[in-house]
């Protein structure tokens, strides 16, 4: 290699030398312009070349020390301040990763999917009040004066406001849309709930409920069983199958808790369904006649069906979540997972 193409190679080198480190630049400077470096090699050379030559080359060579010198002056300053400046990695234009992007909670997902599909089959949406009076938490709803729910141990009073209370079920919602409209009534009444409750993996002071009410003449007991038949197998599949036990509310007769076939072994039995093959997910019942009354509905001519569930369980047997705990600590470690579903169309 001539000597005009070793400088023209070093200065190369130059223009290209990266260094994160003191001791990288260090090592640049010993490999150009130490003792036995590169650029020093080449000023030893220099003294061979034919005299005609020595004048062009000269110059070339002494621009290549200067730009080695200035070079890894850059690079000792970069290093010092940690600028960077010396190492260029990837390109500094392209748009910035949006990784850090939050999203949708699950109790917003499975709350929106199960409004969606009482939505399609013609049920309203309903909010009503958290801070609910007595009235149209209890007393519509047809609970005694005596009714263990009506204690301090079981509900959050408002200090001050004897009758207020935080609603302990979003029924509330549905005494207001009863006594304000006429029948045929068809709503749906998503929202907060609150009881005093110890929190626990299995229990939590607040709580997020779907509550159903349809009011009309005629509506029966099977009509309530073909819609709950339809909602859950549209949230967790067409083989999925429910049953119903005898059970009791105050605002209901009868009434019957939904059980659904457990989704997570399918039928011989797990830790989740208690090794039965079935899991509980709601409650429902005919509208007591005495609620409808209280209510401003003429029960001898009008009949209705009402459920409700938990929207943290629906979500817990969606997800497999399995410490309710969970959705309200906020670690990312356990939100990020939801990120698909919550951008899925
Ligand atoms: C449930 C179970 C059974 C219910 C009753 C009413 C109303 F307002 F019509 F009386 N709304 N929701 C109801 C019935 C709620 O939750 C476990």
């Amino acid at each position: 290699m001539s000597l005009s193409e070793r400088i023209a190679a070093l200065e190369e080198e130059v223009r290209n030398a990266a260094a994160r480190t003191a001791d990288e630049v260090e090592r640049f400077r010993v490999a150009m312009l130490g003792r036995n470096g590169a650029v020093t090699a080449l000023f030893d050379d220099f003294k061979q070349v034919a005299a005609e030559e020595k004048r062009a080359l000269g110059q070339r060579l002494n621009q290549l020390k200067q730009s080695a010198q200035a070079r890894w002056e850059e690079l000792k300053q970069a290093s010092e301040t940690g600028a960077g400046g010396a190492v260029q990695e990837g390109d500094p234009t392209r748009p910035a990763a949006i990784d850090a992007a939050g999203s949708l909670h699950p109790i917003t997902l499975v709350r929106q999917r199960i409004v969606d599909t009482f939505a399609r089959i013609g049920f309203t949406v309903s909010q009503g009040p958290e801070v609910e009076d007595d009235h149209h938490n209890f007393s519509a709803l047809n609970f005694p004066p005596d009714h263990p729910a009506r204690d301090m141990q079981d509900t959050f009073f408002v200090e001050g406001a004897g009758q207020y209370a935080l609603r302990t079920h979003t029924s509330s919602v549905q005494v207001r849309v009863m006594e304000g409209s006429k029948p045929p009534i068809r709503t749906i009444s998503p929202g907060r709930v609150y009881r005093n409750e110890a929190i626990s993996a299995r229990a939590h002071c607040m709580f997020h409920q779907v509550e159903g009410l349809y009011v009309d003449k005629g509506v029966s007991f099977a009509e309530l069983k073909g819609t709950l038949d339809h909602f859950v197998k549209s949230m967790f599949g067409p083989d999925v199958r429910i049953r119903m036990r005898p059970s009791y509310f105050p605002f209901t007769e009868p009434s019957a808790e939904v059980d659904m076939s457990c989704t997570i072994c399918g039928g011989p039995g797990c830790t989740v369904c208690k090794h039965s093959g079935w899991v509980e997910i709601m409650g429902c019942g005919m509208v007591d006649p005495a609620v409808l009354a209280n209510c401003g509905i003429d029960p001898e001519v009008y009949s209705g069906y009402a459920f409700g569930m938990g929207v943290e369980r629906i979500a817990q047997l969606t997800y497999r979540v399995p410490d309710l705990r969970l959705y309200w600590e906020n670690d990312v470690r356990f939100l990020e997972q939801f990120r698909a579903d919550a951008f899925r169309s």
